[in-house]
């Protein structure tokens, strides 16, 4: 049932969203998230963890570098910060609960306007904490993760943790521990870290090493604190290789999870994937997920997509079945996700100015993700695609590759094996028939 306080309905005209199926013609109707759904043994719900993201949602207003807002919504306008910032949420969670999600996603900064005193925004946000634990109370979205926003103000232009000034790391934490009061208050599943000011723009003044340290030793006390509260989530940090600073630390999944090994953080930390890093990254996002896979880190994504004509993080829709399908299939192989679930951490474009177009958009990646699981699960169930992978590597099922895989061969077993069998046969990749494979059952 949406949340609606009082008289105060933002988004007038439309009501609960609910599953029609593939065959109606209602654009305000799911045609594939059916909640309930049993897929490969869990409900679509319990799959998919959908999650609204409040800064793109809420706090985004269509303004760019070039040009002033164009959404021009009604909420957060009347009255001071923690009136605004409640009005604010009075609009997310009616807008949450009319599309029956679950989840939702802050950084403190989007909850409520910080200043530069401490103690003042410290109030704030728990004045807004408490209303925020009502709202979830009464509607029973839950915070699937919250974050400190350590990159706009002026003072983390050099960095956050990473910032060549204690002075400035010290009010990082200020905002980390607020942050992470106001995620375990709100029984949080889990908290970010994404590092948009930790890296450097010119190596002439940075010491990268005392840098990636001096992270390292950030995250190590913020989670011990988050812990020592009794704090038992998955804690995130998401990768993403540059904008706004021109080199980030935590450039992708391979970098982030050698960093955390290096600094002994891989029992507390997995990763946050979002497609349009990687793709910043020069990476595809099954990439990505696959390396996340692969090392037991997948704990969450941000799902969005970037644009193929232009390179930066344009944080699109997701719209994309086959792109999607290919994620599906890594996610559901890989077990799903580790704490986590699917934020939309995307926008609606500038010139889409109604507030249904925010509908749309989520309706949209929805069921995109939702038919994606469908289809990627009878890939699994039904088809060929795991023996014709599997197949690939026979030849280390048994006799000398076995034995090599266990280390049981030499360099001059190897020559020796070369020489006794000749030649070895020419055998196809099946690329192509592999990618029909996948349309085939979309
Ligand atoms: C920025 C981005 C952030 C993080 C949270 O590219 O993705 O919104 O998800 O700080
Ligand atoms: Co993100």
């Amino acid at each position: 049932m949406p949340v609606i306080t009082g008289d105060k309905e933002f988004f007038k005209g439309i009501g609960q969203i609910k599953y029609e199926g593939p065959q109606t013609d209602n654009p305000l109707a799911y045609r594939w998230y059916d909640a309930g759904k049993t897929v490969a043994g869990k409900t679509m719900k319990e799959h998919l963890r959908f999650a609204v993201a409040y800064w793109h949602s809420f706090c985004g207003n269509g303004a760019d570098p070039f040009g002033e807002p164009t959404h021009l919504y009604g909420w957060n306008e009347k009255g001071d910060a923690v009136a605004r910032a409640k009005d604010k949420m009075d609009a997310a969670f009616e807008f949450i609960t009319k599309l029956d999600l679950p989840f939702y996603c802050f950084h403190d900064v989007d909850v409520v306007d910080y200043t530069n005193d401490v103690a003042d925004n410290e109030k704030r946000l728990q004045t807004l904490t408490e209303y925020a634990r009502q709202k979830q109370a009464a509607s029973k979205v839950q915070l699937l993760w919250g974050t400190a926003n350590l990159f706009s103000n002026r003072r983390y232009m050099n960095g956050a943790a990473t910032n060549p000034d204690f002075h400035v790391l010290a009010h990082a934490g200020a905002q980390v521990k607020a942050a992470l009061d106001a995620t375990i208050a709100l029984g949080g599943q889990n908290y970010v870290f994404w590092g948009g000011r930790e890296g450097y723009m010119s190596l002439l003044n940075t010491n990268m090493k005392r840098e990636q340290e001096h992270l390292a030793r950030f995250l190590h006390t913020a989670k011990d604190y988050a812990r020592k509260q009794g704090f038992k989530g998955v804690f995130f940090i998401e990768p993403k290789p540059c904008e706004p600073t021109k080199h980030q630390y935590d450039y992708d999944s391979a970098t982030v999870i050698s960093f955390l090994r290096q600094y002994d953080l891989l029992e507390d930390f997995k990763l946050n994937i979002e497609v349009n890093h990687a793709t910043l990254a020069g990476h595809t996002f099954t990439h990505e997920l696959q390396v996340a896979v692969d090392a037991g880190m997948l704990g969450s994504m941000d799902a969005n997509r970037g644009d193929y004509q232009n390179g930066w993080d344009t944080d699109q829709f997701p719209n994309n079945i086959n792109e999607l399908v290919e994620a599906m299939l890594i996610i559901l192989e890989g077990g799903g996700f580790q704490g986590g679930g699917i934020n939309f951490d995307a926008k609606i474009r500038r010139n889409s100015t109604d507030p249904e177009d925010l509908f749309h958009a989520h309706i949209g990646g929805i069921d995109t993700f939702a038919r994606s699981l469908l289809v990627a699960d009878t890939i699994l169930r039904q088809s060929e695609y795991k023996k014709i992978r599997a197949d690939r590597y026979a030849s280390f099922d048994s006799g000398k590759g076995a034995a090599y895989e266990k280390g049981g061969l030499s360099l001059e077993d190897l020559r020796e094996y070369a020489v006794a069998n000749g030649e070895p046969k020419v055998v196809s990749g099946r690329q192509e028939y592999l990618e029909n494979l996948i349309n085939r059952y979309i």
